[in-house]
């Protein structure tokens, strides 16, 4: 096989949880303090992960980290008498959305023809910051092959980088040279911005890539005060089209402007605040969307069930499906344990360019190993964890076991 997209989505880890760590995220806030189902919440990503196996012939998946954080709680000192957010942060399985593991250049983008990887800091929330050392363990086992992928350090605080979730690809077809579209957001306003400028330059230099064909543009900032703390809460590109709300930049026609400055293949599908206002593709994560090139060349765009029962985003995806536009059918997906805090579908997965043979095969997915996840996760995550059940010594117990079980039954026992 050549080279592909290949879709490498989180596996929602055992302590999945609402606490409502973050701030601006709007989804986040609103579930705070309601019990969670981290069994069906997993079992729901393997049925995503399953679908998209079938329409593609090709996934991958990265693995809950270890949670608690033993490091962290220590960190925090805790003894009881901490807020309890600080409590929480430990037991977060925010790595799930793997959109923000890592910002990744294809080989055909960059200056020494590798595929670049680099881990997001998440620097902005205390519960993010402390994926990104476990994460680039297991990018560094995932895209192992030297002589294919290059794995760098994070970008060095106090820049904020959110990888992915901030950043787009244009290109004629995935195998072909890109346009790169870094999209940041400018502090100041009600809610963080997570991304910012210079941390998405600094990510476009180590990557090597052609100035030429590298894009930096501003987030809207009524967006982000309207929730929108992830670019890919309001756009998503692939191949040549980009998907996005008419209030998701700054400056929105200086936006296309420049990026089809850069690649004039451009095809924009633009869904006016007239149809969709801001606030309802935010609710209903209608961007968050997986925008996939299906083997037949036409384009599907996976979408959350919440935009199904949204008559203003529903009826837009019908009459667009009914017109004659790039994007050929909309289908949902159930992944509302994930939604409720904030991560839709884009969320839960990573894109990597590159040819499957170089990816090690323990990360890729098919049929047999979806069913042996599928047990594991039925025989072990717990089926409830109330906020506060965070920290009993039982909950500790049954996630600890439950990550293991995991990482035996693919023989990656050496992320434990
Ligand atoms: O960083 N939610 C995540 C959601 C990330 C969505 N990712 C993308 N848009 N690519 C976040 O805000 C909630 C955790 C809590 O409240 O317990 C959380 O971290």
């Amino acid at each position: 096989m050549s080279m592909v997209e290949i879709n490498f989505d989180g596996i929602v880890g055992p302590s999945h949880n609402y606490a409502g760590l973050s701030l601006g995220n709007i989804a986040s806030a609103s579930h705070a303090g309601e019990p969670s189902y981290p069994r069906a919440a997993a079992l729901q990503g393997v049925a995503k992960m399953r679908g998209n196996l079938a329409r593609l012939g090709v996934q991958g998946f990265l693995l809950p980290l270890p949670r608690p954080n033993v490091g962290l709680q220590k960190a925090f000192a805790l003894d009881g008498t901490e807020l309890p957010q600080l409590r929480a942060a430990a037991w977060s399985a925010s790595s799930m959305w793997t959109a923000n593991a890592a910002t990744v250049s294809p080989a055909p983008d960059t200056a020494d023809g590798r595929c670049h990887l680099t881990p997001a800091n998440l620097v902005t929330m205390p519960h993010r910051a402390q994926e990104c050392q476990d994460t680039k363990a297991q990018l560094s086992l995932a895209f192992g092959d030297t002589r294919h992928f290059v794995i760098h350090d994070a970008v060095p605080p106090s820049f904020g980088d959110e990888g992915a979730a901030n950043h787009m690809r244009l290109c004629e077809s995935h195998d072909a040279p890109g346009v790169e579209v870094f999209v940041y957001g400018r502090t100041g306003g009600r809610f963080p911005a997570r991304q910012h400028e210079q941390a998405s330059r600094i990510v476009a230099r180590a990557h090597g890539l052609n100035p030429q064909r590298t894009v930096f543009i501003e987030q809207n900032p009524d967006a982000i005060a309207a929730g929108a703390f992830h670019n890919d809460v309001v756009a998503v590109a692939n191949g040549p089209v980009l998907f996005t709300h008419a209030e998701s930049f700054a400056d929105q026609q200086g936006a296309y402007d420049a990026i089809r400055a850069a690649f004039p293949a451009l095809e924009v599908v633009e869904v006016p605040s007239s149809a969709v206002t801001v606030q309802e593709a935010i609710r209903t994560y209608l961007f968050n969307a997986q925008l996939l090139t299906l083997p037949d060349g036409t384009m599907a765009l996976i979408v959350p069930d919440e935009c199904q029962d949204s008559p203003s985003v529903w009826g837009w995806c019908e009459d667009m499906v009914a017109g004659n536009g790039p994007i050929r059918s909309v289908i949902p997906v159930d992944v509302r344990q994930s939604m409720a805090n904030g991560g839709g579908p884009a969320c839960l997965r990573l894109r990597v360019v590159c040819d499957p043979a170089t990816v090690d095969p323990r990360f890729l997915l098919d049929d047999t190993k979806a069913d042996l996840i599928e047990r594991v996760i039925a025989n072990n995550w717990p089926e409830q964890i109330d906020p506060s059940d965070l920290g009993s010594p039982r909950l500790t117990t049954a996630v600890i076991a439950a990550r293991s079980a995991l990482l035996d039954a693919l023989d990656l026992g050496q992320l434990g």
